[in-house]
């Protein structure tokens, strides 16, 4: 990856907040009852919110930051560590704070400009708060630069100063959010006004942004961090402001910072009067530290290529599109006046609605009626994937195409300030844009591993060429498995943190009770704390010692509690399962004949109970058809067998019913999930994968109470309560979240959609897969992929090392190495397959970050002659996969 760092976000998704999707319909009411101004739209009435301050994601240290609040009135110790950052970040040792850059600024014309005087600056976003203050601004930007358009106009500065009325010189880092600055000109503001004996003032808030422009634009600065040349940019000026919102993606809260101890008293003395205390200055303690973590996090390099490369390609596309705009340093900035020629008055508000009624996207054109007409168009920082953005601007593209049916509004109430206008409208008739896109957006991330090829070679030598070995921090796109690794969501969060732990009844078991038997039809619902825990209560109560378990395809788990149990394992799984070539639709089948000759052969009284996989995991993550579902259960109904799923993986099979079986195409995953248990007579969960959590897992019968009552009684033995199986109840109540979650048809759709397009981009590249690929993970062909390595060399496990060196992907062997050797002869089983997992964890990855896996991958296909196999070097006697260590051949 490390080649080539701006073709995936340098992080993982931690935890998703869900997006409403409402209809043209609601949309239109919601517009109406709002009065056509969409500020006065809810949160939950819009899909994509396009605006960039305080609606970013943090990382999880920042959010964690929250909660380490010490809310003293004076001297927390959080601003104490809003001081350090401040003086790492920005060089500054006096740090006054403030409750946000409105507070700054006033701040700042309390105490250092005079009454009455002429403020020269480069924007015009604060002007009210200059002229309320008594101050005149003027503006002394340099209108005709090209690259740096917030540079002041030295010349007409210097007259300016000339008059000598000024006591403070105002800036803006990337002025009214398009106009960067660069350092030479900064600098030379700076000698001018130490010239005249005034004060330099900066508000940076979008330093960072301005940063990257000079770094990437200003000559002699290409080689420098960004981090140093914010540090330059704040040790140029006397006193510099940041709002927390901003760059350092905090939900509020800001900073003044100066080095001059005289200002620094005068700023401390005046604080107490508008904000708070000058250890406090109108934050919480817990926002002191969230800002003071954003701000120490704000410079990473990776991050801020990453924020600006969103930034270059939704422009780029809006202006491929035709769409008129100037480019903001953090989105779109719309030319109203252009995109609706027509429309004589109000353009900011005619196109804010039409853009809401055509897509539920909201951006708003805020402060003072009449000062532009640009609406901006910004990037909640982190937030959306470049696929939501891609979408988004084609849903501004598509209005732009039918801009002429977009009709006046009438105005019917008005004000100073663009939220106090109010409108009466006519809906045009606008051809809707429908999103195609992951449901959600992102909340928290996770910084990922990012080493050099040289540190991946020692690191997988040291793991002894094992996946399992490696440790998480030396991965960057961790494929190893969808067991646990979800990312929660924020609805989630908050039903673990509303739920008070008990060792008794509560009300998320009863909310899990409730959801599943809605779900399943099942009347038995009993929580485990993971899948092989169902598995052990399953095979227990249904397995008499000798009897045969078949199965569609065995899974290593599951296979071991059956033979614990007394019971053989019966593999009746389709033969089109074994063909790593075959396209066939439902390789998840169970071959019902094979089924029928285990009877013939046995007597239905041998056979404990069918054991039926969703989507079957070690075939590929293959669905079974509802026929197939539909058929097993009758025939089994009628010979007395039960059967039982294994439903871990039962919504993407529920998915791959609706996109494969015309006959269910409208139908909701819902109820196509709802027919499908109802061919069984119940089912063990492994709740870490569809279930959307980190840990959990079910054991569910239909209406057998004897069952359930002998499943409760070892889950009392073995587990826990009867009412957690051992989880804690916080988790319970994830659980019982995350259900709901994973049955909603955009989520499941965009989920095995990109699984499709792994799969997909790597057929297109020649590497060879199992076909068609499945619901959680894509599985490579290391026999073709390696044909010159024997299968005693370990192909499989050889590609899934080299996979790792090439890209820093960890992918999971399911060849040899797992299939172990015969106890009887001692050789390895060399089994038919010889696979090498992607496994796609929910809600993590976005299509970019698989775009890279597929493209390290095909780099290594290219060569791979190149590429040697594995010989043991230490080889536990079981599960030899998990611990085993290898040397290369050589
Ligand atoms: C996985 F290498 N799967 O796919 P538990 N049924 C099914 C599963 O896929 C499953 C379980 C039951 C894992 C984890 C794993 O040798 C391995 O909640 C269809 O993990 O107890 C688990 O559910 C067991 C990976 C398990 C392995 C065993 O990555």
């Amino acid at each position: 990856m490390n080649a080539h760092p701006q073709t995936h976000e340098p992080h993982k998704i931690k935890t998703v907040r869900l997006l409403p999707f409402p209809t043209l319909e609601e949309r239109k009411k919601n517009l109406a009852e709002a009065k056509f101004n969409v500020f006065n739209l809810l949160p939950s009435q819009v899909t994509f919110d396009m605006c960039s301050n305080a609606m970013n994601a943090v990382s999880q240290e920042q959010l964690s930051a929250q909660f380490l609040g010490d809310e003293a009135y004076a001297g927390a110790r959080n601003f104490e560590h809003l001081q350090q950052a401040v003086n790492e970040v920005f060089g500054h040792s006096y740090v006054c704070p403030v409750h946000n850059v409105l507070g700054a600024i006033k701040l700042v014309l309390s105490t250092l400009a005079e009454p009455g005087s002429v403020v020269p600056t480069n924007h015009r976003t604060w002007m009210d708060v200059f002229e309320a203050g008594g101050m005149a601004p003027r503006d002394v930007r340099f209108h005709e630069a090209k690259v740096f358009t917030g540079d002041v106009d030295i010349v007409l500065l210097d007259e300016v100063l000339g008059e000598g009325r000024v006591s403070i010189v105002d800036l803006q880092a990337f002025a009214d959010g398009q106009h960067p600055f660069s350092l030479a000109n900064l600098r030379a503001v700076r000698d001018m006004t130490r010239r005249h004996g005034v004060r330099l003032v900066c508000n940076g808030s979008r330093i960072i942004e301005n940063a990257w422009y000079i770094q990437r634009h200003e000559p002699g600065w290409a080689s420098r961090s960004i981090a140093e040349i914010v540090m330059q940019v704040a040790k140029t000026c006397s006193v510099f402001q940041v709002d927390g919102a901003q760059d350092p993606k905090c939900n509020t809260g800001g900073i003044l910072s100066t080095d001059d101890p005289d200002d620094y008293e005068k700023l401390m003395n005046e604080v107490v009067v508008y904000e708070g205390l000058h250890t406090y200055g109108g934050m919480a303690g817990r926002t002191m530290e969230m800002l003071a973590r954003g701000l120490t996090e704000m410079c990473d390099e990776a991050e801020v290529h990453w924020v600006m490369q969103q930034t270059e390609r939704f422009t780029r596309r809006l202006r491929d599109g035709g769409v008129p705009l100037e480019r903001g340093c953090d989105g779109a900035y719309i030319e109203t006046r252009r995109f609706l020629p027509q429309i004589e008055a109000h353009t900011q508000d005619t196109f804010s609605a039409a853009l809401y009624q055509t897509a539920g996207v909201r951006a708003i054109a805020q402060g003072r009626v009449g000062r532009d007409e640009v609406v901006p168009v910004q990037i909640p920082r982190l937030a959306m994937t470049n696929e939501q953005l891609d979408q988004v601007a084609d849903a501004i593209i598509d209005l732009y195409k039918q801009r002429d049916r977009i009709q006046p509004m009438q105005l019917s109430a008005e004000g100073e300030w663009r939220d106090q206008m109010a409108y009466h409208g006519v809906f045009a008739d606008l051809e809707p844009y429908a999103f195609d896109t992951f449901p959600y957006e992102i909340h928290t991330i996770e910084h990922i591993a990012h080493l050099d090829r040289r540190e991946r070679e020692q690191a997988i030598r040291a793991a002894g060429y094992n996946t399992f070995l490696l440790r998480s921090a030396e991965v960057a796109i961790d494929l190893l498995t969808d067991s646990g690794t979800s990312a929660m969501s924020t609805d989630q969060w908050a039903a673990c943190d509303a739920t008070r732990a008990t060792t008794g009844n509560s009300a998320a078991y009863q909310k899990l009770v409730a959801n599943l038997q809605d779900i399943t039809g099942y009347e038995y619902i009993i929580p485990t704390h993971q899948g092989r825990a169902a598995e052990h209560l399953l095979s227990s109560i249904l397995i008499k010692p000798g009897q045969l378990v078949p199965g569609n395809m065995y899974f290593t788990t599951t296979k071991l509690h059956q033979e614990l149990a007394g019971g053989v394992f019966a593999d009746v799984i389709v033969d089109q399962a074994h063909d790593p070539d075959n396209d066939f639709p439902w390789k998840g089948n169970i071959d019902l004949e094979k089924l029928r000759a285990l009877v013939d052969e046995h007597g239905a009284e041998k056979i404990a109970y069918v054991s039926f996989e969703h989507c079957v995991n070690m075939a590929g993550g293959q669905p079974a058809s509802m026929d197939n579902m539909k058929a097993v259960y009758a025939w089994c109904q009628g010979q007395g067998i039960p059967l039982i799923f294994d439903a871990t993986r039962c919504v993407e099979n529920a998915r791959m019913i609706q996109s494969r079986d015309l006959r269910y195409h409208d139908v909701k995953i819902r109820d196509i999930l709802r027919e499908m248990m109802l061919y069984g007579d119940g089912c063990t969960v492994s709740g870490k994968k569809d279930f959307l959590i980190n840990i959990g897992g079910i054991q569910a019968f239909r209406d057998n109470a004897d069952w359930a009552d002998r499943a409760r009684h070892l889950l009392r033995l073995y587990e826990g309560n009867v009412t957690d199986g051992g989880l804690a109840t916080a988790d319970v109540a994830a659980m019982a979240r995350g259900v709901e979650e994973m049955l909603n048809d955009r989520y499941i759709r965009s989920r095995v959609a990109q699984t499709r397009l792994l799969g997909q981009m790597l057929i297109d590249g020649g590497v060879p897969i199992v076909r068609p690929p499945g619901g959680h993970a894509i599985f490579l062909n290391a026999r073709r992929f390696l044909p010159h390595i024997d299968q005693d060399e370990f192909p499989s496990q050889t590609l899934a090392a080299e996979i790792y060196v090439e890209t820093g992907v960890r992918t999971m062997e399911r060849g040899n190495v797992s299939k172990g050797r015969n106890p009887e002869t001692g050789e390895n089983y060399r089994p038919a397959l010889e696979l090498v997992r992607l496994t796609i964890p929910r809600r993590v990855y976005s299509n970019d970050h698989m775009r890279g896996v597929a493209e390290g991958i095909i780099r290594l296909y290219q060569r791979r002659d190149e590429i040697r196999g594995l010989r043991f070097v230490y080889e536990p006697a079981q599960l030899r996969f998990f611990q085993a260590r290898f040397e290369r051949v050589e």
